[in-house]
C-alpha cells in the first residue's frame, strides 16, 4: 500500500464535466444489489479533450450505454479505481454496476447491516455504488427509484420528496424520490428496511409545514421524543439566528445501529447512529441526551452550511464542519448552561486537539496533502475549526458576523465553496484585512503566549509583554511559522474585582474587559491608572486556542477565582491550582519525597463547596471540582511517565476528598432532584454536583458512601444516577460491584447502547487485570467486533480512558491495540486507522513506554496488507 499516491490541494483543477441529471436505479436482490446509473453530461468549457474518467471501487459492471448504444468492452478501460472512456460534448452515459451490501463491513457506501439497508457517501463512498465523478465539486440533481422486497422492506427513502410509490409483481415494490436541489454525492442518501416512523411537522418562518420524520426499530419508538424537540429547536433557532429556514417539504431522520461516526447530514435523509438519536431517560444518561441535542442540530445546520454551500474539494472540509461545530456549540450554549457549555468545549480540545496537535498527525485545519482523506475527520478540523470561526466572531461581534455569514450564503448558495470565500465573505463586511488572521488554517500547532509584566508603582501603571511562538509541525518548522492573529479577551482584577482597562495616561476609564489583538511575534501593551498591582487575565473565554504561559502565583489565580466575572476565567485559575499541584506531588514522587503539604487548593475547595451548599450554581461547582484530564496533563510536560502522573493526579484527589469529606457527603444530601427526570440545565446540573460528591466522599474513605452508591444504583430512576454509582462502585471496586454489573446486564441486556456504557464501565475501570477483564468482555455474547459502537465502548475505552492497564509496563496494552487494529483493519479500515491514535502519541511518554509503543507501530507498519487509511496513521506516526 506504500503506493497509495498523496492528493494535494496545490493541484486541484475544476471537473471535467457537469452532470445535468443523475437517476439511479436500485434494485435490492437478496445476495446482490444492481444499481443503474443514467448520468446526463456536459463538457466543462475549462475541459479540453473528450475522455472522461468516472471513480469506482469495488464494483462489478455490468454493461454500459453511451446515448442509448452498448458499448463493447474495448470502448472503455476500467480498473480498480476508473472507469474511463471517450464521450462527445454532450452525453447520456448509463452505468449498470453490482455490488453485494452484505459484504461490506467498512461501512461506507450501500450496506446491509441488521436486515437494514443504508447508505454512508462522505467522504469518498458513493464511488462503491457506482460509477461517478465523486467529488464535491461536481454537483448533480439526481432521482433515486428504489426496488425490493415489499414485506421485508416497506420503507424505502431516498433524498428530496417522494414522487412515486407502487407494487410489482412478485410481492416487491418500488419507491421513487426526487431531490430538487443539486447536490454532491456524497450527500447521497438510500435506506431500505422495516422501520417504525416517528412524525410530526414544523411551520416555518414563512408559514411552510414541513413533514418531520424519524425511523427507528420498533422498540425503540418512545426514544425518538427528545430527537424531535431537538431538531424542531435546531430549526427555529436557524432562522431566528442565521436566518436560515429549511427547504424541502420533508426532512427525515433514520436511525441505525453500525455506523462509523456519530451521523451523516444527506440532504433531507440524515442518518444517525442510534446513540445520537434515540433517548430516554431510563437509558439515556445527561451527557448522552446532551450529546442527541447536539447532534441533531449540527446535522441539521448543515443543510445550509455545507449542503445548500458545499466544499469545493476535500481539503475545505472545515469550511462545513468547523463552522457547523461552531453553529452547534452556539445553539447548545443558548439551550443550556452557555458557561458550563464553554468549559467542557475547552476542556475536550485541551485533551484531545492540544494533543493531536503536539503529536505525529498534526495538522492544518486546511491540510495540504493526505492520503486518506477519511483520516481528516479530526478533532483540529472540527473543533479548532470551529475555534476559528468563533475568532471571527469575536473579533467582528455578533452583528457583523451574522453580515458576514449572510453574505456568505447569499453569494455562495448553490456552489461549491472554498474557506477563502467565507474569509472573503467576513472581510468584505467588516473592511478587515484578514491575511494574517488566514494563518489559523494554514499553520498547524498550538500557539504559546508567554507574557511578562511589570507594575510601575510610580506612573502606576502596569507593562505587559507578549511573545508568541508555535512549535514544529510535520508540515513546518516552528522558525518557519508566521505570528498568529490572536485575539486574546483581557481583564485586570483588583483586590476585590475587576478594574478598568485605561489604554492611554490622559484616558480617565475604560470597561472592564476587552478584546485585545496580538499579531505580532512580540508586543507590549500598557495599562494606566492602576493604583495596585492588578492580576492580568488573557483568555478570558478561552478567546484563542492557545496556551499561555504566565507566572502566575498561586494567590494570583486564587484572586481570580474569586473574583472574576468570566466563570471560564475561574475555572482556568482554578486548574492551573491543580496543575501546579498535581505537578509537585508528581516531583515528589519521583524523588521519593513527601510533598509538601498544601495548604492552598484545600482551603480554595472548601470556601467553593461551603458556598456551593446554597445550591445555585451547581453545574458551575462540578466543573470547578473537576481535576484536568491526563490526556492534558501529557501534554504539559512532555515526555511523560504517565503512570506517576496518574498517581499523582490520584493523590491529589485523594487530599481534597480527605480535607472536605463532610462537605462533599452534606453536598451529596443537598443534591436529591425530587422531581420527575427532566433534561433541564437546573436537573443536569444537581445530579453532575451529586456524582461528584459521592465520588469524592467515596475516595475520603467512607463506609455510609459505599452504602450510598449501591442504594443510588438500586434506587436511582434515571440512567445518570444508575450508571454514575455503578461507574463508581466499579471503579473503587467495591464489595458490590460484581452484584450491580451483573444486575445491571440483567436489566438492560436488550438495550445495546445500554450495554455499550456497561463495556465502557468495565474497560475503564482502574484497578489491575484491566487488559484481561477487556478480553474476557470480548468473548461476551455482548460483543460484536464489527460494530463500530461496540468497538469504541471497549477496546476504544480500555485504550483511551485507562491509563493504568493501557501503559501497562510490560507493553500488554500496546500489543493488545495494535493487535486489535490488524484485526480490524481487514474489516474497517476507518475504523481501524482511528482506534490507533493513543500509540501514535509514544513521543509524548518516557522513552521505556515510548519505545514499547513505537515498536508496535514498526511491526504494524511492516505488515503487507495495510489499508490506505492505516497505511497513512502508521507511516506518519513512526
Ligand atoms: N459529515 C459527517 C462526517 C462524515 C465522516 C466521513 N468519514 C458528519 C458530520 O460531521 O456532521
Ligand atoms: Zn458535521
Amino acid at each position: 500500500m506504500s503506493t497509495v499516491m498523496p492528493v494535494y490541494l496545490s493541484d486541484y483543477t475544476p471537473p471535467s464535466h457537469r452532470i445535468v441529471q443523475t437517476d439511479l436505479v436500485f434494485e435490492l436482490e437478496e445476495s446482490f444489489t444492481r444499481v443503474t446509473n443514467r448520468l446526463s453530461l456536459e463538457r466543462m468549457p475549462t475541459f479540453a479533450g473528450d475522455s472522461l474518467s468516472l471513480m469506482g471501487q469495488g464494483l462489478v459492471l455490468e454493461s454500459v450505454r453511451l446515448d442509448g448504444k452498448l458499448l463493447a468492452a474495448t470502448d472503455y478501460t476500467c480498473d480498480s479505481e476508473y472507469l474511463r472512456l471517450r464521450v462527445p460534448e454532450r452525453c447520456v452515459l448509463e452505468i449498470v454496476t453490482r455490488i453485494e451490501p452484505d459484504k461490506n463491513t467498512a461501512l461506507e457506501g450501500l450496506y446491509r447491516s441488521r436486515g437494514l439497508y443504508c447508505t454512508q457517501c462522505e467522504a469518498e463512498g458513493f464511488r462503491r455504488i457506482t460509477y461517478y465523478l465523486d467529488r464535491p465539486d461536481a454537483m448533480s440533481v439526481f432521482s433515486t427509484r428504489i426496488i425490493a422486497d415489499k414485506s421485508r422492506y416497506p420503507v424505502l427513502l431516498s433524498n428530496g420528496n417522494c414522487v412515486e410509490r407502487g407494487d410489482l409483481p412478485g410481492g416487491r415494490h418500488q419507491v421513487c424520490w426526487q431531490d430538487p436541489f443539486k447536490k454532491p454525492a456524497y450527500l447521497f442518501a438510500l435506506v431500505a428496511g422495516d422501520l417504525a416512523c416517528s412524525r410530526d411537522h414544523f411551520t416555518t418562518a414563512s408559514g411552510r409545514v414541513v413533514q418531520l420524520e424519524i425511523y427507528v426499530e420498533a422498540k425503540d419508538l418512545e426514544k425518538c421524543d427528545h430527537a424531535m424537540q431537538s431538531l424542531k429547536r435546531a430549526m427555529r433557532w436557524d432562522e431566528e439566528v442565521y436566518g436560515r429556514e429549511y427547504d424541502l417539504d420533508i426532512f427525515m431522520i433514520v436511525a441505525v445501529d453500525d455506523f462509523n461516526m456519530g451521523a451523516m447530514e444527506n440532504k433531507g435523509l440524515n442518518i444517525f447512529n442510534t446513540s445520537c438519536v434515540l433517548a430516554h431517560p431510563a437509558t439515556t444518561t445527561d451527557a448522552g441526551f446532551a450529546r442527541v441535542e447536539a447532534v441533531i442540530a449540527h446535522e441539521y445546520f448543515h443543510n445550509w452550511s455545507g449542503n445548500r454551500v458545499t466544499c469545493r474539494d476535500w481539503f475545505q472540509l472545515s469550511l462545513k464542519e468547523g463552522f457547523t461545530v461552531f453553529r452547534d456549540q452556539m445553539f447548545s450554549a443558548d439551550h443550556g448552561d452557555a458557561t458550563v457549555k464553554r468549559i467542557e468545549e475547552v476542556s475536550f480540545l485541551r485533551g484531545h486537539q492540544f494533543a493531536e496537535d503536539a503529536g505525529p498527525l498534526a495538522h492544518p485545519v486546511q491540510p495540504p496533502s493526505y492520503l486518506e482523506i477519511a483520516n481528516f475527520y479530526t478533532v483540529t478540523v472540527y473543533e479548532k475549526g470551529a475555534e476559528i470561526v468563533r475568532m471571527y466572531h469575536s473579533l467582528l461581534g455578533p452583528e457583523a458576523f451574522r453580515q458576514g455569514t449572510d453574505h456568505y450564503f447569499a453569494t455562495q448558495d448553490g456552489c461549491a465553496a472554498t474557506i477563502d470565500d467565507f474569509l472573503a465573505s467576513m472581510a468584505f463586511v467588516s473592511g478587515r484585512d484578514f491575511s494574517v488572521f488566514k494563518r489559523w488554517y494554514t499553520q498547524a500547532g498550538t500557539p504559546r503566549v508567554r507574557v511578562k509584566t511589570h507594575y510601575d508603582a510610580e506612573r502606576k501603571c502596569l507593562q505587559v509583554q507578549l511573545t508568541q511562538y508555535c512549535p514544529s509541525t510535520p508540515e513546518a518548522d516552528a522558525a518557519a511559522k508566521l505570528p498568529f492573529l490572536i485575539p486574546l479577551n483581557m481583564a485586570l482584577i483588583g483586590s476585590s474585582g475587576p478594574l478598568p482597562l485605561v489604554h492611554s495616561p490622559s484616558a480617565t476609564t475604560g470597561p472592564t474587559a476587552c478584546l485585545m489583538e496580538f499579531a505580532t511575534a512580540e508586543a507590549e501593551w500598557v495599562f494606566y491608572h492602576l493604583d495596585d498591582a492588578p492580576v492580568p487575565v488573557f483568555n478570558r473565554g478561552f478567546s484563542a486556542p492557545i496556551h499561555l504561559d504566565y507566572a502566575y502565583t498561586c494567590d494570583d489565580l486564587v484572586r481570580i477565582a474569586r473574583f472574576e466575572t468570566d466563570g471560564f476565567a475561574r475555572f482556568d485559575a482554578l486548574q492551573q491550582l491543580y496543575v501546579t499541584r498535581i505537578f509537585e506531588v508528581l516531583a515528589a514522587i519521583k524523588t521519593g519525597q513527601a510533598p509538601r503539604p498544601d495548604d492552598r487548593l484545600p482551603a480554595v475547595l472548601a470556601a467553593l463547596v461551603a458556598q456551593a451548599q446554597a445550591l445555585t450554581a451547581p453545574a458551575m461547582t462540578a466543573c470547578f471540582c473537576q481535576l484536568p484530564s491526563l490526556d492534558y496533563l501529557t501534554g504539559l510536560q512532555a515526555p511523560t511517565d504517565v503512570l506517576a502522573l496518574h498517581q499523582a493526579r490520584e493523590a491529589v484527589r485523594l487530599s481534597i476528598a480527605l480535607a472536605l469529606k463532610a462537605e462533599f457527603k452534606a453536598l451529596y444530601d443537598r443534591c436529591a432532584v425530587e422531581q420527575t427526570y427532566a433534561f433541564t440545565p437546573e436537573q443536569v446540573g444537581l445530579r453532575s454536583l451529586k456524582l461528584l460528591a459521592l465520588d469524592y466522599w467515596l475516595l475520603a474513605g467512607d463506609a455510609d458512601a459505599t452504602s450510598a452508591v449501591e442504594q443510588l444504583f438500586y434506587q436511582a430512576d434515571n440512567m445518570t444516577e444508575q450508571a454514575g454509582a455503578l461507574k463508581l462502585a466499579v471503579h473503587a471496586s467495591l464489595a458490590c460491584a460484581p452484584r450491580c454489573l451483573e444486575a445491571f446486564y440483567t436489566q438492560w441486556h436488550q438495550e445495546a447502547l445500554v450495554v455499550n456504557m456497561w463495556l465502557s464501565i468495565q474497560a475503564t475501570a482502574p484497578g489491575p487485570g484491566g487488559l484481561a477483564r477487556v478480553q474476557q468482555l470480548m468473548a461476551h455474547p455482548a460483543y460484536d467486533a464489527k460494530n463500530p459502537n461496540k468497538i469504541r465502548s471497549l477496546v476504544g475505552a480500555f485504550c483511551q480512558q485507562n491509563a493504568m492497564n493501557f501503559h501497562a509496563v510490560d507493553g500488554s496494552g500496546y500489543r493488545f491495540l495494535a493487535q486489535q487494529v490488524e484485526t480490524l483493519d481487514a474489516i474497517n479500515p476507518q475504523i481501524a486507522a482511528r482506534q490507533l491514535a493513543p500509540l501514535t502519541r509514544w513521543r509524548l511518554l518516557v522513552p521505556q513506554l515510548g519505545a514499547l509503543m513505537q515498536a508496535q507501530l514498526l511491526r504494524l507498519k511492516a505488515l503487507p496488507q495495510l489499508s490506505p487509511d492505516l497505511y497513512e496513521v502508521v507511516s506518519k506516526s513512526c
